[in-house]
Formats: structure tokens, C-alpha cells, sequence
């Protein structure tokens, strides 16, 4: 992935890193890599994923399957809210993701992983981005929350405050849970995205499930190689999103200066718990380590 310098796009990508997305160069197998990813998680996402992706996978469903021709899924995706996946090499600098998300264009990169990554892979892949994270976009009160974040994020850039901010995107858009009538549900994409984490993130006594608190969130390291030890529950979009845009974040900042990080397994006697994690999982895996 990205092997190129960060302070400027690498040779062949625009001024804000974009690149063309070259359907046309995709192979039949990275077709059926997406495919077979595409089938094995839709089967599963019923009664697990939020209602909202749910909806939005619809925009998925395009004229020819194997992966998204962009220009396609915009079509119907701007349509939806406005929003557009445009097309980048690998990881871009914060203020370049920012500055797309303020503008509702969601960056996606534009390879997808080997046969032999079905289950993991660190990068995000065309998989992960589209499947994992195109369908919350058409959700109107989840892509006002994404724009919103693109803001703040800017605005965060002087602050210094980068990695609280990081964490915020990380518990929600990335690991997030929602509280719905018939229970918890999937809407983070890396969780929807994933075969194992799809039903870890629900069903497994180990991980800590906590209700959504802005300042909470904002102090917790997160793990990004393996399942979370901690996910924390959303009560609903419009929630998040009064939250995000009511916050003055710049007091915000300035107490979670003085105030310590906390680990992915700590918890405080302010939580409010919907389970206690057993951690046995994250203790099983560290023996292995
Ligand atoms: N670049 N392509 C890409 N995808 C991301 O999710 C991404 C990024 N650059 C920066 C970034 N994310 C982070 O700043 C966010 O996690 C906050
Ligand atoms: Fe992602």
C-alpha cells in the first residue's frame, strides 16, 4: 500500500490524491473475490447489521456484479444524499480524508485483497470501503454525521488533538453499535465488513459493550489488529449526530488534555454498562503472542 512520500500524491494521482478508478482493470478473479466477500456477508447481515445499512446495501445492487463501477454506484448514491466514493491509491494524509468528508466525498481505495486475505486484512480494500461503508452513506442523518465529522476534523488540524478526534471515528463509523427495538446492531464498517467480527461484535461474552459517551470515546486507545475489546452503543443516528454538531470541541480538547487515556479494556464506574466483557478472548490471544 502506501509506499509513497505523504507530503504530496503520489505520480498519477490529482492534487487531492484521487485517482481514476479504472474498472475496466479489475480481473474476473478480483470480480469474484468481491462476490464471494459480497454473498457471505449479506447472508449474515440480516438481524445482525441496523436497519440503516440495511436500506442503503440496496444501493449495492448494481447492473453487473463483481465490485462497484463508481461511476454507477453515484449515480444512486448522490441521488440518496449527495455524497460520492472517489477513488485513491491507500492511506491519504488527515487532511486531505477531511477535507473530502466535509465535501461528502468518501474516499475508497481501489484494490481489492488476494484469496488468500478473505478474512483479514489491515488495509482498507475496495471491500471494505464500499461494502463497509458506502451503504451507511445513504442513510441522510448518517451522511450528515460523516460531513460533520469532515468539519471537525478540519477544524481539529490546529488542535493538536488528532488522535482524540481519530478515536471518535473509530468507536462509531469504524466499530460502532445502535440500540434498536429488537436489540444491539452492526453499523460500523469494518465490523459489517468482517466474517468474524460481524458476529464477535454481538454475540461474544468477551468484549466490553458500553453506551456512547462523546468524552468517554475520545479517551479510549483502540486496537487496530485484532477484534475490539470494547464497543460502545449509539442510541440512535440523529443522537450521534446532535452530539457531534452541539459539542464545542475546542473545551472539549482541553480537558481531555488533562484528563487520562484509558485502555480498550478499562472501565469507569461512570459507564453504563449493556455488557461486562469477560476479556477472555483478548487474554487467549496474548498467550499466543
Ligand atoms: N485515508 N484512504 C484513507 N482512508 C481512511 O479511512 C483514512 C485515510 N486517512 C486518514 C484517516 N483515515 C484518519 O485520519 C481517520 O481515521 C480519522
Ligand atoms: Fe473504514
Amino acid at each position: 500500500m502506501a509506499d509513497h512520500a505523504f507530503d504530496h500524491p503520489p505520480h498519477g494521482a490529482a492534487a487531492d490524491w484521487t485517482v481514476p478508478q479504472d474498472w475496466a482493470a479489475y480481473t474476473a478473479e478480483d470480480h469474484e473475490t468481491w462476490d464471494i466477500l459480497f454473498a457471505r456477508q449479506s447472508a449474515l447481515l440480516p438481524g445482525r447489521a441496523c436497519a440503516a445499512y440495511l436500506r442503503g446495501l440496496d444501493v449495492l445492487r448494481l447492473s453487473k456484479p463483481g465490485i462497484p463501477d463508481y461511476a454507477e454506484l453515484n449515480e444512486r448514491l448522490m441521488a440518496a444524499t449527495g455524497w460520492q466514493v472517489v477513488a485513491v491509491p491507500g492511506l491519504v494524509p488527515d487532511a486531505v480524508f477531511f477535507d473530502h468528508l466535509a465535501n461528502r466525498r468518501f474516499v475508497a481505495g481501489n484494490f481489492i485483497r488476494r484469496r488468500d486475505q478473505l478474512d483479514y486484512l489491515q488495509e482498507p480494500d475496495v471491500f471494505h470501503d464500499v461494502f463497509g461503508h458506502v451503504p451507511m452513506l445513504a442513510d441522510p442523518v448518517f451522511a450528515d454525521y460523516m460531513a460533520a465529522y469532515g468539519r471537525g476534523g478540519l477544524r481539529s488540524l490546529g488542535f493538536g488533538s488528532l488522535d482524540k478526534l481519530a478515536r471518535l471515528y473509530w468507536y462509531t463509523v469504524e466499530f460502532g453499535l445502535v440500540r434498536e427495538a429488537g436489540g444491539l446492531r452492526l453499523f460500523g464498517s469494518g465490523i459489517v465488513s468482517s466474517f468474524g467480527e460481524s458476529r464477535f461484535a454481538l454475540d461474544d461474552p468477551s468484549p466490553n459493550r458500553i453506551v456512547f459517551d462523546l468524552e468517554r470515546v475520545m479517551r479510549t486507545r483502540y486496537r487496530i489488529d485484532d477484534y475490539q475489546q470494547v464497543y460502545f452503543v449509539i442510541d440512535s443516528f440523529e443522537d450521534l449526530l446532535r452530539q457531534t454538531v452541539e459539542t464545542d470541541f475546542a473545551p472539549l480538547y482541553a480537558r481531555l488534555a488533562d484528563l487520562p487515556d484509558l485502555g480498550p479494556a478499562d472501565l469507569l464506574d461512570a459507564d453504563v454498562l449493556l455488557t461486562r466483557g469477560t476479556q477472555d478472548y483478548a487474554a487467549a490471544r496474548a498467550e499466543v503472542a
